[in-house]
């Protein structure tokens, strides 16, 4: 008789064994379902989940960086369950059509600029504010405190999960026509802007003749003389090779732009709580690692586009100051749509961590 339950109970433990690693290998390799259901991929189960990232600069980015030091952490912490695969140079789309694909839930993640972000959430325009931040320090604060968290929170109900905040860093003016050191300077120039309202505006105030197109247009654009300039860090004007179709640099430093982490509000809820945490926290290691990357190339870097033929121009405080008053009818402009009261709190933030 006992023989007979021992025997009964083995064939029982082994159909349950069976059916768990089953239903594990299903859903470890059921990422393209279109509503996965939660899950705790097994590595046991030998394949692991596939996290997508689409990445609008190239391998030498110090974004590319900080996202594959996000994906090794990943699949560190969660011993190999998960495989975090990079697709830089917008080939799965660039910023806004990458982040619709996480909207629609046929990508993982992106980090975009948050300027083409803004017809999804008003909030965002909070940076195309012209000289919004004194330093890189307060920006920092502000991006990782209240404010910022408060809009990664605002972006669950438009089917993103916001985990965290890396930096593209202050944009500076390029171009191929003339020295520029004055708004004046700008007059009848074609600048290419992200596609957003107020970046739009701002270089309409400032002089200048703009026109939005997507990152990746930028470079053949420049190449083929349909723009004569654009506006980027110097880490991406350096490293994307703009120096090889432009001939001025202006360091304007006019907007500070960060990037924004997205996850796909499926894929998050796909997750264990246990993952989540991995994930965010993994976020939040690498975006400290990211921007240090930029900040400790940054300086060099102009001094390698000075040595390849380009003129980087520094504006003295007045200079400067000119393209500050060029640029404040821009506030007016957008306090409504950004949120009058958001902008006080942002502002007062900002004085706050500028002490
Ligand atoms: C890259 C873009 C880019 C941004 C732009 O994905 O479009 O000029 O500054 O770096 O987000």
């Amino acid at each position: 008789m006992f023989k007979k339950a021992k025997k009964l109970v083995s064939v029982v433990v082994t159909g349950m064994m069976l059916a768990t690693l089953t239903t594990g290998c299903l859903s470890s390799t059921s990422s393209s379902s279109a509503t996965p259901t939660k899950t705790t991929p097994t590595a046991a189960s030998g394949s692991a989940k596939v996290i997508k990232v689409s990445i609008g600069l190239n391998e030498q980015s110090p974004l590319y960086a900080g996202m594959k030091k996000f994906g090794d952490i990943v699949k560190e912490k969660t011993s190999n369950r998960y495989e975090v695969q990079l697709y830089p140079n917008a080939q799965l789309g660039d910023d806004l059509k990458a982040t619709e694909a996480l909207r629609m839930g046929t990508l993982e993640m992106t980090p975009p600029s948050t300027s083409p972000l803004t017809g999804i959430d008003p909030k965002l325009m909070i940076f195309d504010l012209p000289f919004l931040f004194p330093n890189k320090q307060v920006a920092d604060k502000v991006l990782d405190g209240p404010i910022g968290q408060d809009i990664l929170d605002g972006l669950t109900s438009k089917g993103l999960k916001g985990l965290g905040f890396m930096e593209n860093g202050y944009r500076q003016l390029t171009n191929s026509v003339r020295e520029v050191k004055s708004p004046a300077d700008l007059k009848g120039l074609k600048i290419r802007t992200m596609e957003n309202p107020m970046h739009l505006a701002a270089w309409k105030a400032m002089g200048a003749n703009p026109t939005p197109m997507p990152f990746s247009e930028v470079f053949t654009a420049m190449q083929q003389k349909t723009i004569d300039g654009q506006e980027n860090p110097i880490t991406t004007i350096y490293l994307q090779k703009f120096q090889e179709v432009q001939k001025y640099t202006t360091l304007t430093g006019h907007i500070y732009t960060p990037f924004i982490v997205l996850m796909s509000k499926k894929t998050w809820d796909s997750l264990s709580a246990d993952d989540q945490k991995i994930f965010l926290n993994a976020v939040n290691e690498a975006k400290v690692f990211q921007r240090q990357t930029g900040r400790d190339a940054e300086a060099g870097q102009i001094k390698k586009l000075r040595e390849a033929g380009m003129t980087v121009t520094e504006l003295t405080p007045d200079q400067l100051k000119a393209f500050q008053d060029a640029t404040k009818s821009v506030y007016d402009q957008f306090a409504d749509k950004i949120g009058k009261d958001f902008l006080a709190k942002v502002q007062t933030e900002i004085a706050k961590d500028s002490k």
